[in-house]
């Protein structure tokens, strides 16, 4: 089961590290076959290299879109050499063996990203590269398959340690990275498709990514786990650059993943906007006046939570905004961008992570959001509603004054990113109690309430923040007694989607208690 390696094809879009791994190929004997810019960059580095056309007796034609497609190259790559047929095939067509193939695929995700013309980004599809992967790797008894500048070194030490040849543990390794390969880059084409003519779930779907971080652990130290990226060119944790800090784990990116997306639902425009989180959930947000108002307001709402938080920011982190975080236990910073002083600042806490995105997330993006069920995906559109764009429709006989309606919709906007069932009490653009996560939405009431008057009590305030505020509900309110609950802690008027067969008893129980209430029309399950 151990090959000796005499002739190499290769072909490849990205260069880097090409010439080192050739020249390493050729002290070891082996004979280099090259396509035309890969070729021209060997020979420009004083290796000697026959063209592929030499293989095909064929010229690259049609702009390079047919220059291996040949038996000429498929035979040398899926010939079985202990088969006699396959043996005699070769001989009768002049067909010479090619014991390892080198390929790097044309740019289509990076091209795809780079917002390029439909016609380029279609012209980076590679046919010739995917057909010889999948044939070398179909062949792995025989054929090594190298698809990553990443593993030339790797590659190239085994050869050297075992006289030029390959064994099969390593081919069929090579042989599994190389079909991976294949199939995340057929996944970038078919989302590509797939975003483009607006499916969320198409007939058949191709989900795959490459590993862009091993991480240490998963949720928990005994589960493994990886990170990977799908191609889908948006701001986030997936894009974004670690300025310093240790390696974030998975329960770190997922949380500030959620972080992330919830502060991108506040214009910077508008308004500045901060959201803690802790367990995917948030234990503040707040928006309205500068960045470091907005923290303090958030990390009021429920300071103890907040302690080993991971804290999003919807503008550019500023000196003072840092130095009031780096007061507070903190896990992780993500923000679009940060400055120079308050880069400074962080760098003084070593394991506190600043991530910088460049942008933030549009939260009306259309997107596919995935889960794992046995033997299953479940695949559904991103939840890209956004309380703006809704009509509202006032059903009490008390409408909401315009200070009450800026905290409904600045209390619903935050409902959307809380696990259900959510009660979120909020006043002045701040939270003030977040219960989440509750199989009873009456408990989620309770929940918030209790929270506020803790965060009350640790404040020496003689009343809880709820007392004048208002509350979001991610659901409809199945009957009057989360609203009474509501009432009890002191909300004045109400934001719900509305649409239960109690709706009426709830909106006699709202009149009844002097609330304004307003529907929504729409729901914001998270689970
Ligand atoms: O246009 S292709 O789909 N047709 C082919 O026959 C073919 N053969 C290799 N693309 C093809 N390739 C790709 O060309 C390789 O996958 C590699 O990415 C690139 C290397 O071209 P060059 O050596 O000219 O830079």
């Amino acid at each position: 089961d151990r090959v000796r390696i005499r002739r190499a094809l290769l072909s490849v879009s990205d260069k880097t590290g090409l010439v080192e791994f050739s020249k390493g190929l050729a002290a070891l004997g082996v004979e280099l076959v090259s396509t035309g810019g890969t070729s021209k960059t060997l020979a420009e580095a004083g290796l000697a290299v026959r063209d592929v056309s030499e293989l095909t007796g064929f010229p690259e034609i049609m702009d390079g879109r047919v220059k291996t497609l040949h038996p000429g190259v498929h035979g040398g790559l899926l010939g079985i050499r202990g088969d006699a047929a396959h043996r005699q095939a070769m001989d009768e067509h002049g067909i010479a063996g090619i014991d390892l193939l080198v390929v790097n695929l044309y740019p289509f995700e990076e091209t795809r990203a780079s917002g390029a013309s439909r016609e380029t980004i279609v012209e980076n599809i590679d046919i010739g590269g995917p057909a010889m992967i999948r044939a070398g790797a179909k062949n792995h008894g025989y054929v090594a398959v190298v698809v990553d500048p990443a593993d030339y070194g790797e590659v190239l030490a085994g050869l050297e340690a075992n006289g030029g040849e390959t064994d099969i543990a390593l081919r069929r390794t090579l042989a599994g990275r190389a079909f991976a390969r294949t199939a995340a880059y057929d996944a970038a084409v078919s989302g590509w498709f797939a975003e483009s003519l607006g499916e969320t779930t198409p007939k058949r779907i191709a989900i795959a990514g490459e590993l862009a971080e091993a991480l240490r652990y998963g949720e928990n130290p005994h589960q493994s786990a990886g990170f990977y990226r799908t191609g889908e060119s948006r701001s986030g944790v997936a894009t974004a650059r670690q300025l310093q800090g240790k390696a974030l784990s998975y329960n770190n990116i997922n949380d500030t993943d959620a972080a992330f997306e919830l502060v991108g639902e506040f214009d910077p425009a508008r308004t500045a906007a901060v959201a803690i989180i802790k367990h995917a959930n948030p234990c503040g947000v707040a928006e309205g006046g500068d960045l470091v108002a907005a923290y303090k307001a958030a990390l009021a709402c429920d300071p103890v939570s907040a302690f080993g938080g991971i804290v999003a920011l919807n503008r550019r982190l500023d000196a003072r905004t840092a130095e009031a975080i780096v007061k507070v236990f903190t896990e992780v910073i993500i923000a679009p961008e940060a400055d120079d002083e308050a880069i400074a600042i962080v760098a003084a806490k070593k394991n506190l992570r600043l991530l910088i995105t460049g942008g933030l997330p549009d939260p009306r993006a259309a997107g596919r959001f995935v889960k794992s069920v046995a033997g299953g995906l479940l695949v559904q559109s991103r939840d890209n509603g956004v309380v703006d764009d809704l009509d509202l429709k006032v059903v009490t006989k008390r409408a909401p004054s315009a200070a009450e309606l800026s905290d409904l919709r600045f209390a619903f906007r935050v409902a959307k990113h809380v696990k259900s069932n959510t009660i979120v009490y909020a006043k002045g653009g701040a939270t003030v109690g977040i219960g989440a996560g509750q199989m009873s939405r009456v408990d989620s009431a309770r929940i918030a309430a209790r929270k506020a008057e803790d965060a009350a009590k640790a404040a020496g305030a003689d009343k809880p923040a709820t007392i004048g505020s208002v509350v979001a509900s991610d659901a409809f309110f199945p009957f009057a007694d989360g609203l009474l609950s509501a009432v009890e802690a002191g909300a004045t008027a109400v934001i719900q989607p509305g649409g239960s067969m109690r709706d009426d008893e709830v909106i006699a129980a709202a009149d009844e208690h002097g609330l304004a209430m307003v529907l929504t029309g729409m729901r914001h399950f998270r689970h």
